[in-house]
C-alpha cells in the first residue's frame, strides 16, 4: 500500500504535560515518520474552521474553548495506513474507554482534554492538513 498521510495535533492538555517527546516516539516506533510539525497557538476562529464539522454539536463550545486555552503541536505523519494506524495508537475519544496502553488512556484527563486529535478518513487528512501546512513546508523523505 502506498505511504499515506494524516494531520495530528497534540492538544493543549499534551503540551502542558510536557509529554511532546513521549508521543512522538509513539508515532516513531509505529513505523511512522513526521514530515512536517508547527507549534501554534490556535485563535478561536482557527478552532471553529478546524471543528466545523461538529459546529452544531452539544459539545462544540466546549471543544473550541479547549483548543485555545494553550499551545498545541501540529505535525504531519506519513507511513502505510497512516490514518488509520494513529487513530489506533491514539485510543477512543473517551479516555475512559481507551484501550490500555494508547495515547489517551495513558495521556488525557477526560474527553474534553483528551491529549491528541487524528485524521478520522482520507478526504479529513487532506483537507486538515492543507489547513496548517503548505506543500512546500512537507518533508517527504
Ligand atoms: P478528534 O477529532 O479531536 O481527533 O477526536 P475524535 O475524532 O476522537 O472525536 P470527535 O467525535 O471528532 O470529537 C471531537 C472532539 O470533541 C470532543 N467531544 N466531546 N462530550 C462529548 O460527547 C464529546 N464528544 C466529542 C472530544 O474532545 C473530541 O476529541
Ligand atoms: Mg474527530
Amino acid at each position: 500500500m502506498a505511504a499515506e498521510r494524516t494531520l495530528s495535533i497534540i492538544k493543549p492538555d499534551a503540551v502542558a504535560k510536557n509529554v511532546i517527546g513521549q508521543i512522538y516516539a509513539r508515532f516513531e516506533a509505529a513505523g511512522l515518520k513526521i514530515i512536517a510539525a508547527r507549534m501554534t497557538h490556535l485563535s478561536k476562529n482557527e478552532a471553529e474552521q478546524f471543528y466545523a464539522v461538529h459546529k452544531d454539536r452539544p459539545f462544540f463550545k466546549d471543544l473550541v474553548d479547549f483548543m485555545v486555552s494553550g499551545p498545541v503541536m501540529i505535525q504531519v505523519l506519513e507511513g502505510e495506513n497512516a490514518i488509520a494506524k494513529n487513530r489506533e495508537l491514539m485510543g477512543a475519544t473517551d479516555p475512559k474507554k481507551a484501550e490500555k496502553g494508547t495515547i489517551r488512556a495513558d495521556f488525557a484527563d477526560s474527553i474534553d482534554a483528551n491529549a491528541v486529535h487524528g485524521s478520522d478518513a482520507p478526504e479529513a487528512a487532506t483537507i486538515e492538513i492543507a489547513c496548517f501546512f503548505p506543500a512546500l513546508s512537507i518533508y517527504s523523505r
